[in-house]
């Protein structure tokens, strides 16, 4: 544990960690399971088109999330975009700019127009009450996020999508395995979409799915992700390539099968967190509600400049000298990046709690790859860069001069 300034790697050039310690590190399962999973994928000869390990994958998830249908795409982007399109969405829709850029991409790529709502700050999620101001004519749907695995405010974005007869997504790529009141996240809205990105809880190194409960739907989309092929030689709807390979699926069962372990290693890493981040003036880490199931897969601070005494990316670059590859997601919000930031200049205005976050909060590694030492050694250097902050932060402006 550093406990002189002069050692922190910003001053002596010397990081703490030898290797680098990354936020989204992949929870990876039982390897021999999968290595049998990867040598029976290949005697059979079958490697993607609806093979036996992307049915049972479909099969456990919708088990695991208690809802009628899932259907595996190759990835969360895709995934998104095929129910946006299934649910015929167009026009305007309304997102919160607090997220990955693709949940806004995933409109803007088949030209319909994200409209960027502003997030209530407690749960950084979209605030429901800023979204009747922007209903228009033009306005289809709601996509919510549950960002960082934290639930959206539902019920209310359940009144105001019945209210306004718009339909309701969700962008769930962070939270499969939490609950809402008590039911898992994968039920809610006519849809939601999970990501299996390589950084996630769970992983298929690339893949995403869709959960609902819609029979229709279900039907729709798994036309629609096979180029619209009901059988051979038949097409009868305009479909994509959105499929998950079987390797992808293999990953995914076995990482499904030990989806208690990652869960537990994030909650003890958290909850060390809490304990060492304890009592650090201008740091605040953000909750988890105790009442629910939470995947703990993201470990999130809100820097308070006035009262740690640096800012959030001064802190940002004490860490990373360390070797602590900590994320600012989601800075700087959708709508300062392009092609949104042309398209709404002004959207600055009316996002201000999007504003503050995205300049205060940085997501700090953890998962499986990540031990407990590590987060106390994380914690220590937060501390002590802290209790330095201000002969600290002339030497970060002369660095990065
Ligand atoms: N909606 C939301 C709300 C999302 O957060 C995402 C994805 C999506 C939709 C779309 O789902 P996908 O189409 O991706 O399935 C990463 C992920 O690529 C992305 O999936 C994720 N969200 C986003 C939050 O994070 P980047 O641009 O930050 O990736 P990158 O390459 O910087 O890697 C992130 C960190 O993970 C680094 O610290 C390195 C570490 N890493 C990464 C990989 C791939 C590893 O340690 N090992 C690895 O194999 O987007």
């Amino acid at each position: 544990m550093l406990s002189k300034p002069e050692n922190l790697a910003i001053i002596s050039g010397k990081p703490f960690f030898s290797e680098y310690l990354h936020v989204g590190r992949p929870n990876i399962g039982d390897r021999q399971r999968l290595m049998v999973r990867i040598n029976d994928m290949l005697d059979r000869r079958w490697l993607t088109n609806a093979g036996f390990y992307v049915k049972e994958f479909e099969k456990q998830v919708a088990k695991y999330l208690n809802v009628k249908h899932c259907i595996a795409m190759c990835n969360g982007t895709v995934a998104l975009e095929t129910a946006v399109r299934a649910l015929g969405l167009k026009g305007e829709v309304i997102v919160p700019s607090f997220t990955f850029v693709a949940t806004a991409h995933c409109l803007q790529w088949q030209e319909i127009s994200p409209v960027f709502a502003d997030i209530d700050p407690q749960s950084c999620t979209i605030d429901p009450a800023a979204i009747a101001k922007l209903i228009t004519p033009k306005t289809t749907g709601i996509i919510g996020v549950h960002l960082w695995g934290r639930p959206c405010q539902i019920e209310a974005l359940e009144r105001v999508s019945a209210e306004h007869g718009l339909k309701l997504l969700f962008d769930a790529s962070h939270a499969f395995g939490c609950s809402y009141k008590g039911r898992m996240i994968g039920g809610f809205g006519t849809a939601e979409v999970f990501s299996f990105h390589a950084t996630k809880i769970i992983n298929t190194f690339e893949g995403g799915a869709i959960a609902t409960n819609d029979d229709d739907l279900a039907a729709r989309l798994r036309l629609m992700k096979n180029f619209g092929f009901h059988g051979m030689d038949n097409v009868v709807y305009l479909g994509i390539n959105g499929k998950m390979n079987e390797a992808s699926a293999a990953m995914g069962l076995t990482n499904l099968e030990d989806i208690d372990q990652f869960i537990e290693a994030n909650r003890r890493n958290y909850a060390e967190y809490g304990r060492c981040l304890e009592g650090i003036q201008g740091i605040a880490l953000l909750p988890y509600e105790e009442t629910e199931k939470n995947n703990f897969q993201y470990v999130v601070i809100d820097v308070d400049p006035r009262s740690a005494g640096l800012s959030r990316d001064e802190l940002l670059a004490v860490l990373h000298a360390e070797n602590v590859v900590a994320r600012r997601y989601f800075y700087p919000g959708c709508h300062r990046m392009e092609p949104y930031r042309s398209f709404f200049p002004d959207a600055c205005l009316w996002l201000r709690e999007t504003e503050v976050k995205a300049q205060r909060v940085v997501c700090l590694p953890t998962g499986t790859a990540v031990r407990r030492k590590d987060v106390r050694a994380i914690c220590g250097i937060i501390r002590l860069a802290l209790e330095n902050a201000d002969a600290l932060r002339q030497r970060i402006a002369r660095l990065s001069n």
